[in-house]
């Protein structure tokens, strides 16, 4: 006998799915270190605070945002943008986290990706209502790269759709722990997140924490 692995759960609920060509959802992969995570988040935030940001058409988003590493994506009245600087304080983005780094080289290599090395983390903050409209990212150099996201707190209902905007987007049930690495054709797929429920979570209180790993510059 041998005392019931973590492991062994995997094999009714498959660890590491394939969502699309290049798109791989790792159920659960950070919950182990989701602790960590969400203490590394909350000394960013004291560096450099969650805010919402207005877009080039003058809305207000609803996820409120902060960044760490050497790039932050950030948007005004002038556009969209990858900035080395907070334009609140106009210093440096906070350092990214030795613990965000490794999940996000070890969460794409799990998705076949090599040599993914991040160098802009965005912390998106939703709170009940919060949503993101149906988009690309598309202001990052290297399309070649891949992104992955980090799912911690809330549930929410994530929209996955093609390359055009028309097409009907699936939708994915994304919860704490899970990790998504999007690469390959998936790279630009359309896709957003429908308004978060109010509940409570034990690890965040009432919101979703999501980490977005990119190769920006
Ligand atoms: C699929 N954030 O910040 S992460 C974003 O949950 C963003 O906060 C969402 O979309 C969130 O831009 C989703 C998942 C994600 C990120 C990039 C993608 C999914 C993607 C790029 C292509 C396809
Ligand atoms: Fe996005």
């Amino acid at each position: 006998m041998h005392a019931p692995a973590a492991q062994d759960s995997l094999f009714e609920h498959p660890a590491r799915e394939a969502i699309a060509p290049g798109a791989w959802w790792l159920h659960g992969f950070a919950r182990g270190e989701a602790a960590r995570l969400l203490t590394d988040v909350q000394q960013v935030l004291a560096e450099a605070p969650l805010r919402h940001l207005v877009t080039p058409g003058g809305y207000r988003m609803s996820v409120a945002m902060s960044n760490c590493g050497p790039l932050g994506w950030v948007s005004d009245g002038r556009g969209y943008r990858y900035s080395p600087t907070d334009p609140d304080s106009g210093r440096p983005w906070p350092a990214m986290p030795t613990s965000f780094r490794e999940l996000a080289t070890r969460a794409s290599q799990a998705a076949g990706f090599e040599g993914f090395m991040p160098d802009a983390c965005l912390i998106n903050r939703y709170e009940p209502g919060a949503r993101l409209t149906l988009h690309q990212d598309r202001d990052e150099q290297d399309h070649g790269q891949p992104i992955v996201s980090v799912s911690l707190g809330l549930p929410a209902v994530f929209l996955f759709g093609g390359l055009k905007r028309s097409e009907r987007p699936r939708r994915l049930s994304l919860v704490h722990g899970d990790v998504v690495v999007w690469g390959g054709p998936s790279r630009l797929a359309y896709h957003g997140v429908l308004p978060v429920g109010d509940a409570a979570h034990p690890a965040t209180g009432r919101c979703r924490i999501n980490l977005t790993f990119r190769r920006a510059g």
